[in-house]
């Protein structure tokens, strides 16, 4: 018991020679890679991608399951387009931030004493929230973004509450480490050799990568990523997208699809010639196809922005949900919700605040770049707002109801 004991309170300043083998013999790692200035500039990297993608994966959910007390503006057009690209290309730079990282921090899971006092125990207990939530958020996220839902539960509450656990252990560790990293980031070389630290090996002489060629190295890593899979959503960058699960103009109507009517099973309904379209509020109405084409026609010129990270400019005709909304005397101030056709299905309606409702870019599309909606996009018509989730604008529209 009482080696134990002293094994916590750091008593045994020396691994018993029983355990001096494998990664607990002295210089098990001999690179100078696991050092702790390595480590302070790719936590600094990976902290600014992993802050950028919490902030902007925080507004993007916001503007997907707004709460109650928030009524997102309709303008600036592209802002979800912003927020949610920004959230999946910095995750993706992530990937090869964090590898590098963990591989540079792992000879610390055998740090002799293990526990030197109740505070270092709490920090290096953060490191497990931190790295499992770190590896989950980035697994899922790109399982996501490739559409392969392999996984039981739901991503997008997993997704988000998984974000805070890991941003909270990220605070707890940046914390922690503050100290560490002032003095090894941003100071020149001379006052950097005071800081004295079990892992860091000398510059050795020869042989091996050295810092500047892993900083480079990882880098370029993230860097090809980046340029590889932004153009997803960046206007004009597709061509580079040699690694994006996503071409923003393939698909019909040069438009990718995320749902196709065989999917949704609305094939037979959406073409059928009873469709009609409802109109429920104090003065309710249906119209048909050729009354729909009785309304002023418009176009907007209106992105798609998918939540897994493409996002596609295109020109929609149509009428404005506005003239729909005033027909049937629906008030300005009013909440509407839009249904689809679809009978199940996690998006098959959405609502739509007065702000978005009343935008003259807001049209309930019966066209795409020129032609009539391809019944993928969501034939005879579907909603397409300004600043808007992809998510939330539905197709297949047959209702409209007032709330
Ligand atoms: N009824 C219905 N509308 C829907 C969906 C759906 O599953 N059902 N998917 C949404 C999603 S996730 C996106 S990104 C857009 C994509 O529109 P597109 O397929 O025309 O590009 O449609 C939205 N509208
Ligand atoms: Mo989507």
């Amino acid at each position: 018991m009482r080696p134990f004991i002293r094994l916590f309170t750091g008593r045994l300043r020396e691994a018993p020679t029983v355990l001096r083998r494998g990664p607990l013999r002295t210089d098990a790692f001999s690179s100078r890679l696991h050092d702790p200035r390595v480590a302070s500039l790719l936590g600094m990297w990976l902290g600014v991608a992993f802050g950028v993608c919490f902030l902007t994966g925080l507004v993007s959910h916001a503007m997907q399951h707004p709460p109650s007390w928030l009524v997102w503006p309709s303008r600036p057009v592209s802002l979800y387009r912003l927020t949610q690209g920004l959230h999946v290309t910095t995750g993706l730079a992530c990937v090869p931030l964090l590898l590098a990282k963990l591989w540079t921090v792992y000879p610390r899971l055998w740090e002799w004493p293990p526990v030197r006092s109740v505070a270092h125990a709490l920090e290096r207990l953060s490191i497990v929230p931190l790295v499992a939530g770190a590896v989950f958020q980035l697994a899922t996220g790109i399982a996501n973004i490739a559409q392969w839902y392999r996984f039981r539960f739901f991503f997008t509450v997993t997704h988000y509450w998984v974000a805070w656990i890991t941003i909270g252990a990220l605070g707890v560790h940046i914390a922690a480490k503050l100290a560490v990293v002032r003095a090894n980031v941003g100071r020149r070389r001379g006052e950097r050799s005071r800081l004295t630290d079990r892992v860091s090996a000398p510059e050795q002489p020869g042989g091996g990568l050295s810092r500047r060629g892993l900083a480079v190295a990882v880098a370029s890593a993230a860097g090809v990523i980046v340029t590889t899979t932004a153009g997803q959503w960046v206007p004009g960058l597709s061509g580079l997208d040699l690694l994006a699960p996503r071409r923003p103009d393939i698909g019909p109507q040069r438009l990718p699809v995320n749902r196709t009517a065989a999917a949704a099973r609305v094939t037979a309904v959406a073409r059928a010639a009873g469709y009609r379209l409802e109109v429920v509020g104090p003065r309710p109405f249906a119209l048909t196809l050729a009354g729909l084409r009785g309304f002023p026609q418009h176009t907007s010129r209106l992105p798609i922005t998918c939540v897994e990270g493409w996002a596609a400019d295109a020109t929609w005709h149509g009428l404005r949900l506005r003239d729909l909304l005033d027909a049937a005397g629906i008030p300005a101030e009013a909440t509407v919700r839009v249904e689809s056709l679809e009978a199940g299905g996690a998006y098959r309606t959405s609502e739509v605040n007065p702000a978005h409702a009343r935008d003259p870019l807001t049209l309930l599309a019966t066209g795409l770049n020129g032609a009539d909606l391809d019944i993928d996009h969501g034939y005879p018509a579907r909603l397409i707002a300004p600043n808007r989730p992809g998510v939330l604008q539905t197709k297949w529209v047959h209702r409209v109801v007032m709330l």
